[in-house]
């Protein structure tokens, strides 16, 4: 028997009342009303949500630009420290070979100077003394027997400074002063000529840190093992060489970087150890050891030479994005490099700009004549004023304010090199609030649209308080992202 319409439970009971009275016929056509629209409003939200999801599959480019030295490629390493914590893992152990090498480096620096040194004091005093009390006032710098021990002694870390340098390759390499480049020489490239670039400049998609690493790193990788045995044990042996020899050296490292006249000479000689890339002599007793193994902090400041433009993708493993990638374009800094970053230009969807305001007494390392804080303003209004640009987003991190704390307790006036900067406090709210206005005021004037000034203080060697920053970062990127799919 076929059961008619109204015998149905379900629409008996959603069936108006056969007796409605008008009123409430009014109230129960209200109500259905309120309904669909609150019907209406969750199938709408579940759209957005399933656009919402499908965006978020799409990458985040972010693409990091700033002069050579200013903490790019830093940045990034906080961003994997941050977000891709299982791959920091993993290479932590390859690190320690490119610390050691750092900190020979910075031995081996010194011992040149020495060396410099020794020979002309020992010149004046076959000759001349007066030339060195010229330069060294009352006091000459009393070099005795011991530094003469100390350098024969430190001899052997000339051999595992080449050693290494050949082991890590070109990034280990800084650049030598040339002066041909503008500061933004993609500033007047076309689209055009991307092209050729992009030949040029490639992707380095085996991560470029990660392919100096792999140069270093002596993992055993599955299935190879029987063929790379014999290479992998000599690998081993030369890192362990190296390790002891670089143990042997502990004393003396401690004792040059301790010894009261050749902290005088590197004074007098100018010679900021300190403000070196990969500095770590404060460390040795910590670092020149057998079983020494990286720490993060010691990680974000090791320093590698970051060569054409590279790309490292990280899918975030916590935060508002999780599960999302992220790619990351880090790029050489130094003049001759630039040319490089015009081709990435065109799919960013934001760019953290580095500019070092600790800089402000210093010179371009690839051109003396520049100076570091000009250079930065130039390349800052070229990023501003770039017509691809003109609707990515621009968040600016003036970095390296503990080195500018410093120098300022140290006595370097501002003044005395940014005379604009006038009877100002010297102190680091006064500098920073300046060095801040002035590339504010370079975004408002040279900005082909009007777009918001994001600005963050910062000191990417210090995780703690990056990792902050970034979650900031990370947050006006997802911002700007969904504002600007909603308007196209
Ligand atoms: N003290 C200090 N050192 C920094 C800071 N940022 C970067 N550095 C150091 O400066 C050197 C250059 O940094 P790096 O990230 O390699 O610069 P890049 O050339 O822009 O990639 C490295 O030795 C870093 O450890 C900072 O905020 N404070
Ligand atoms: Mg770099």
């Amino acid at each position: 028997m076929m059961r008619s319409f109204e015998d149905d439970p379900l629409t008996r009971a959603i069936l108006p009342p056969l007796n409605e009275s008008p009123e409430a016929r009014h109230a129960r056509e209200r109500a259905e009303a309120e309904a669909k629209n609150i019907s209406d409003e969750i199938d709408e939200q579940i759209r957005r949500e399933r656009e919402s999801d499908r965006r978020k599959k799409k990458p985040v480019k972010l693409l990091l630009l700033g002069q050579s030295e200013s903490g790019k490629t830093a940045t990034l390493k906080n961003f994997q420290l941050t977000y891709g914590h299982k791959e920091w893992a993993q290479e932590r152990s390859a690190w320690k070979m490119v610390i050691f090498f750092n900190l020979v480096r910075n031995v081996n620096t010194i011992m040149d100077i020495l060396a410099r040194e020794m020979s002309n004091s020992a010149h004046a005093t076959d000759s001349d003394e007066s030339s060195d009390e010229a330069r060294f006032g009352n006091s000459p710098l009393a070099f005795k027997e011991k530094h003469r021990l100390l350098k024969l002694r430190l001899g052997p870390l000339r051999r595992i400074q080449t050693d290494l340098e050949r082991r890590l390759g070109s990034s280990a390499v800084e650049p030598v002063s040339t002066s041909v480049y503008t500061a933004a020489p993609f500033g007047n490239s076309t689209r055009s000529d991307g092209g050729t670039l992009r030949h040029e400049f490639y992707i380095n998609s085996n991560n470029g840190w990660k392919s100096a690493l792999d140069k270093v790193k002596v993992t055993m990788r599955p299935g190879r093992a029987d063929i790379a045995s014999d290479s992998l044990r000599k690998i081993r042996g030369v890192d362990d060489e190296i390790s002891e020899v670089i143990a042997g050296c502990r004393d003396d490292m401690k004792a040059i970087w301790e010894d009261t006249t050749i902290r005088k000479m590197l004074t007098v000689t100018k010679t900021k150890m300190e403000e070196s890339p990969g500095f770590f002599l404060n460390d040795v007793e910590r670092i020149a050891v057998n079983d020494y193994e990286p720490t993060d902090d010691d990680i974000i400041r090791a320093r590698l030479r970051t060569l054409g433009v590279q790309e490292y993708r990280i899918t975030f493993d916590h935060g508002r994005s999780v599960g999302q990638e992220w790619r990351l374009y880090d790029v050489g800094g130094t003049r001759s490099c630039r040319a490089a970053w015009y081709p990435y230009f065109e799919d960013v969807h934001a760019i953290i700009f580095l500019a070092p305001i600790s800089c402000f007494d210093e010179k371009l390392a690839e051109d003396r004549r520049i100076n570091r804080l000009e250079d930065s303003y130039l390349l800052w209004r070229s990023v501003c004023s770039c017509q691809l640009l003109a609707r990515t987003q621009l968040i600016l991190f003036l970095n390296k304010t503990d080195l500018l704390e410093k120098k300022l307790m140290g006595g370097v006036r501002v003044r005395d090199h940014v005379p604009s900067f006038g009877d100002r406090n010297n102190d680091l709210p006064s500098a920073a609030r300046y060095f801040q206005a002035h590339f504010r005021d370079i975004l408002k004037q040279h900005s082909p649209i009007q777009r918001p000034f994001i600005v963050h203080l910062t000191s990417v060697i210090d995780t703690r308080a990056t990792a902050v920053t970034l979650a900031a970062v990370e947050e006006s990127v997802l911002r700007h992202n969904l504002r600007r799919a909603d308007l196209m």
